[in-house]
């Protein structure tokens, strides 16, 4: 055991033990002692936010472009309720994140004293796991056992609270091991089982996601799916899982899912559920597949032993990591001339057409046409941009029309949480500065988290925020005119101008209005991004009546005049 040392160096010595090497903060008095000790540790990179749930998003990002854990470090009451929203969202979507939050000193505690939160009971829901640590000598147990839990089976976020005086306390602890993240492999059996199973098929599809998709493992995904004439279908928010322009690629199963391939999915007589947690989105409100027994066959393989049965009753149901899953399907023998080869040609045709540019822009033809910007970008960038949004309609065009190439390009929060796209990207281009890194963004989703693009300056992130401007909340706006048709309530937006914010912090900012404009602005961006090493945004002024792919504002008015004329009592 070496000599004493404060709570708040033990801890920084923990962090560096467990492999980490960056933390996102918004400083605390609560823990000034952890923040001192850092001077002292070079190695760790201090990455200062503006508002916590950036923080918390942040190291959710990073655990998902890296494959390791990401820390947040946020002050007490206030700082962890900012928090929260990063740790709901690293629950939804499996992220192995560690929050530490200072806490009030421990002779304070349980008198509500200044904004004191008691973790346990605020993120008790939340979280995978929630402790707070009362002795300086027991920091090493705690965070060793905070990552090990975030990290192994259903990754997911870990809350350790810190009392400020267990910073300050001199003790003397033993340093604890590194965690080993720990996944589950299929057995013989069940391999044999599935492989039974596809035999028998007559149509078989299998549907990707999930945590834990490493490079090699979308590759042997990709062997199996060759080798086995499949049609791979990708869950809500994981279309990087398998290679969008690949043959056997079929579409996402997503919200506005492709009409033809929920069909296909419905019909499907044998679902291979890998990885995906067939959740609401994935499933169509648990329609593709009827929950909780699915008419399909079902093999549902999952890295966590509670998503097994969690909702659905499989046929067969194999707890494993997915890089272990996909490597034992490379190897499996593949099916002798498979009854499905005729309808995989078929359901990729459906995809293309679904590609095509939607006829709703022909009937109202847009001055920016969002369809054209998103081939204009796929040229634009290399197979290995990542590109990173948030929640609103405007993420309905790049989930449809913008194919992604590579495992580990898109950073979408399956928790459908707002402000996550600006994060995220912040933290993709701190953490891989060599990639093309693309915030796609509203009006609405970029102001939740737009504070950030101060953190993007100061740090030389230089990210491209596309900022989609329709004036409103357009998703709610949306459901409000199917369901309220004509009643606008809380959903229309007065903005800023968004280049000129952009300015005001340093960064680039154009804006576009037509179509003919967005190539020049895109590749004047994109070298500004280059020589300045600063962040660009690019303002798209959007046709409001345009609501999402599928429906224009009139011809939802019409649809609904004419409802209304076909439930009008007869005279
Ligand atoms: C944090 C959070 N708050 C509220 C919502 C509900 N919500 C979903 S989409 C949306 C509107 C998004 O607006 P915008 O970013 O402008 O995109 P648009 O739909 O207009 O394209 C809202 C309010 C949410 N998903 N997340
Ligand atoms: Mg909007």
């Amino acid at each position: 055991m070496s000599d004493s040392r404060s709570g708040a160096r033990i801890l920084v010595d923990q962090l560096l033990l467990q492999g980490v090497d960056r933390l996102f903060c918004v400083p605390g008095e609560s823990y000034l002692a952890v923040l001192d000790a850092l001077i002292d540790t070079p190695s760790l990179r201090l990455i200062v936010n503006r508002h916590e749930s950036a923080s918390t998003f942040m190291a959710g990002a990073y655990a998902r472009l890296t494959g390791q854990p990401g820390v947040a470090f946020v002050s007490r009451g206030p700082g962890a309720c900012n928090a929260a929203v990063g740790v709901h969202h690293a629950r939804q979507d499996s992220l192995p994140i560690v929050v530490l939050v200072g806490q009030v000193p421990t002779g304070f505690l349980d008198r509500e004293a200044f904004q004191e939160i008691d973790c346990r009971s605020v993120f008790g829901s939340m979280a995978k796991w929630v402790a707070q640590i009362d002795r300086a000598d027991r920091i090493p147990e705690f965070v060793a056992r905070g990552f090990q839990c975030a990290t192994s089976g259903r990754q997911g976020p870990v809350v350790l609270a810190l009392p400020e005086d267990v910073l300050e306390q001199r003790a003397l602890a033993q340093d604890a091991r590194c965690h080993q993240s720990v996944q589950a492999a299929p057995s013989d059996t069940q391999i044999a089982a599935l492989r039974r199973m596809l035999g028998r098929a007559q149509r078989p599809i299998v549907l990707v996601g999930g945590q834990g998709w490493s490079a090699a493992a979308s590759e042997n995904l990709r062997g199996f799916a060759e080798a086995n004439r499949l049609p791979v279908a990708c869950a809500f928010r994981y279309q990087d899982v398998f290679d969008n322009r690949h043959p056997n690629y079929v579409g996402d199963a997503g919200l506005s899912i492709n009409p033809k391939l929920a069909e296909r999915i419905r019909n499907a007589d044998l679902v291979l559920a890998l990885g995906a947690r067939l959740g609401e989105a994935t499933t169509d409100g648990y329609t593709l597949l009827h929950a909780p027994v699915p008419q399909q066959a079902l093999v549902h393989a999952h890295g966590g032993l509670d998503e097994l049965g969690r909702v659905y009753q499989a046929d067969l149901m194999i707890n494993s990591g997915m890089p272990q899953l996909a490597a034992r399907l490379a190897m499996m023998t593949p099916i002798d001339e498979p009854a499905w080869v005729e309808s995989l040609v078929q359901a990729r045709a459906e995809y293309t057409k679904w590609q095509q540019r939607p006829e709703v822009l022909s009937r109202h033809p847009p001055q920016l046409d969002q369809w054209q910007l998103m081939q204009q970008l796929r040229v634009a960038l290399a197979d290995d941009a990542i590109i990173c949004n948030g929640a609103g309609n405007f993420s309905i065009w790049l989930h449809r029309f913008f194919p992604y190439l590579a495992t580990g390009t898109q950073l979408a929060p399956t928790s459908g949480c707002m402000g996550y796209g600006v994060a995220a990207a912040i933290a993709a281009k701190i953490s891989a500065p060599e990639k093309t890194v693309i915030c796609v963004t509203g009006d609405g989703d970029f102001l939740m988290t737009a504070q950030e693009l101060a953190t993007a300056c100061q740090y030389n992130a230089a990210v491209l925020f596309l900022v989609f401007n329709n004036a409103m909340y357009g998703t709610v706006r949306l459901h409000q005119e199917k369901l309220f048709p004509g009643r606008v309530v809380g959903t229309f937006l007065s903005n800023p101008d968004f280049a000129q914010l952009a300015r005001a912090h340093g960064a680039s900012g154009l804006r576009v209005s037509r179509t003919e404009e967005f190539g020049p602005a895109l590749a004047e961006a994109l070298a500004s991004l280059r020589s300045r090493r600063l962040p660009a945004l690019i303002e798209l002024a959007c046709d409001p009546n345009l609501l999402s792919p599928t429906t224009h504002l009139d011809e939802l008015r019409a649809r609904a005049a004419a409802e209304r004329g076909k439930d009008a009592p007869a005279v």
